[in-house]
Order: structure tokens, then C-alpha cells, then sequence
């Protein structure tokens, strides 16, 4: 974003989410070919976004796995696109396959998101052999089952847990930690109640030290509280974007480009007047 003229704290950043997955549950892989991906990259850019999150594997709960191969064609050819075409934009990948971190680095990606946290054999290597930045996501359990029964003693602290954990592998396998973002990962083994405590406390996951990615657009936690479908809760993911970056969120991941870079912009500004 280009609308801060002097600010201690980096301006929170807008990625946008393209999904290349037929599967998706909320755009429903409107974008699978590759000039619809690309147009809809382009969109996002113009729309404010700095990141692409480009993502070939659905995580959402009951989703069919992919394989390496499916998900390279599915997310390389793409990536290469907008790599060409949008330049200045960072890319990320949203994958757990290490095959697929290796290729997305070389086709020129600058951040891996892993909603497993680096957990796949291979991955924590294929990553320490490169400079990208990586976003390590909590979740319990696996996306096929995570959502049957959640259950923590302290939801905030054993995400912080979990995390420092996972810091601690990153750093012991050569990854500094300036590398590092990390997301509570909203909806990925939690109940309404356990995303609500976690965005109700995120700045508990500060004493990390690492920049926070948030990834609540259009989840089931929106539609929970407001008994909506999918496609009527970019309201409510308005209101949890701006919890985010009032706890200091960095990145605010989401489907919704134009509407959450006006509100980041007017958060913004007001933050940032003069006396
Ligand atoms: C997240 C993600 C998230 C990060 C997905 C969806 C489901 N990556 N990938 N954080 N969610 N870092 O977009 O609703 O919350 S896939």
C-alpha cells in the first residue's frame, strides 16, 4: 500500500486470494484457467492488493486431496503469468507439498504459505534452501477432519505454542526467523468460540515477535455468528479485518480486495495524523 508518508509500524499489507481449485467453497474455481487467473490477479492489483496467494490445493474441511502433480499444473503456469505480467507484486504459494514449494520458488515465488506449518516431510528443507518468506499456520488435526471435534484446554495458548514450536524447527533447520509470519489459522480445528477468543486475543501471539498473516474472509465463523451464506459476509469479514490490524495485524488475506484496502487505507489515516 502507498498511502503512509512516515509510520514507525509497517502499513498492514492486502494479499489477495486466487484460488485454482475447482473445489473452492467460496468462489467456486471461477478461475481456473489461466487468463481468468491472470485477469483476476491483475484486478486484484489495481484493487490494492501486494500479495497474490495463489493456491492449487483446497484446505477447506472434507476437501479431496491433489496430487504433486495436479497441483504443479494447476498453480505453476499461473504463477509464471503474473510473474511476467505483474512484476512488482509478491507471490505467494499456499501449499504444503515440498515438490511444489521447490518449483514455486524457482518460477520465481517470494513467500510460501503452509497451512501445515512446514510439518510434510521435505518442506522445512525445501524452503531453508532459499530466501522466501514463509507463513506457518496452526491447525489441528487435517483438513479432511478438523472440524469434527476441536478441542483445547486454552486455545490462545497452545496456538502459541504450536507456533513457537514450529519458529524453533524453522530456525533449527537454517530458516532465520525474519523469514517468518504466522497466522492462529482461523477455522482450521476450531469451533466458533475458539476463533472468536483467538481474534479477541491476538496480540497475545506478538510475544512471538514475528508478523501476523489473518485469514478470515468469508469463513464459517462470519457466517456462524451472522446466519449467513458465503457470499453475503464480507461485512462481518470487514469488522474482523479491522480487529486484526488494530492488534497489529501485517498481511489481511482475502477474497474481498477493494473493500479491506479502503478500510486498511482509513485506519490508516487516522492513525497516522498529525498531532
Ligand atoms: C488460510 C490459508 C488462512 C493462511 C486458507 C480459505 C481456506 N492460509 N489458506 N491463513 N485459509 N495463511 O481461504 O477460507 O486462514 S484456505
Amino acid at each position: 500500500m502507498s498511502f503512509s508518508h512516515s509510520s514507525s509500524t509497517p502499513e498492514p499489507q492486502v494479499m489477495g486470494i486466487l484460488n485454482l481449485t475447482p473445489d473452492s467453497f467460496s468462489d467456486g474455481g471461477c478461475f481456473v484457467r489461466p487468463e481468468a487467473a491472470l485477469a483476476q490477479a491483475q484486478r486484484m492489483v489495481e484493487e490494492g492488493a501486494t500479495y497474490i496467494d495463489i493456491g492449487g490445493e483446497s484446505t477447506r474441511p472434507g476437501a479431496a486431496a491433489v496430487s504433486v502433480e495436479e497441483e504443479l499444473q494447476r498453480v505453476i503456469p499461473v504463477l509464471q503469468a503474473v510473474r511476467e505480467s505483474l512484476p512488482s507484486v509478491k507471490i505467494s504459494v499456499d501449499t504444503s507439498k515440498p515438490e511444489v514449494m521447490r518449483a514455486a520458488i524457482t518460477a520465481g515465488a517470494s513467500m510460501i504459505n503452509d497451512v501445515k506449518a512446514l510439518r510434510e516431510p521435505g518442506a522445512l528443507q525445501a524452503v531453508a534452501d532459499s530466501s522466501v518468506d514463509i507463513c506457518l499456520m496452526h491447525m489441528q488435526g487435517e483438513p479432511r477432519t478438523m472440524q469434527q471435534h476441536p478441542v483445547y484446554q486454552d486455545v490462545v495458548a497452545e496456538v502459541k505454542t504450536f507456533l513457537a514450536e514450529r519458529i524453533q524447527a524453522c530456525e533449527q533447520a537454517g530458516i532465520h526467523k525474519q523469514r517468518l509470519y504466522l497466522d492462529p489459522g482461523f477455522g482450521f480445528g476450531k469451533t466458533l468460540s475458539h476463533n472468536l477468543l483467538l481474534m479477541k486475543h491476538l496480540k497475545a501471539l506478538h510475544i512471538l515477535d514475528c508478523p501476523l498473516l489473518i485469514g478470515v474472509s468469508r469463513k464459517s465463523m462470519i457466517g456462524a455468528v451472522l446466519d449467513k451464506p458465503v457470499d453475503q459476509r464480507l461485512y462481518g469479514g470487514l469488522a474482523l479485518a479491522v480487529l486484526a490490524v488494530q492488534q497489529g495485524a501485517a498481511i489481511i488475506r482475502t477474497h474481498d480486495v477493494a473493500p479491506t484496502y479502503d478500510v486498511l487505507k482509513m485506519m490508516q489515516a487516522v492513525e497516522q495524523v498529525a498531532v
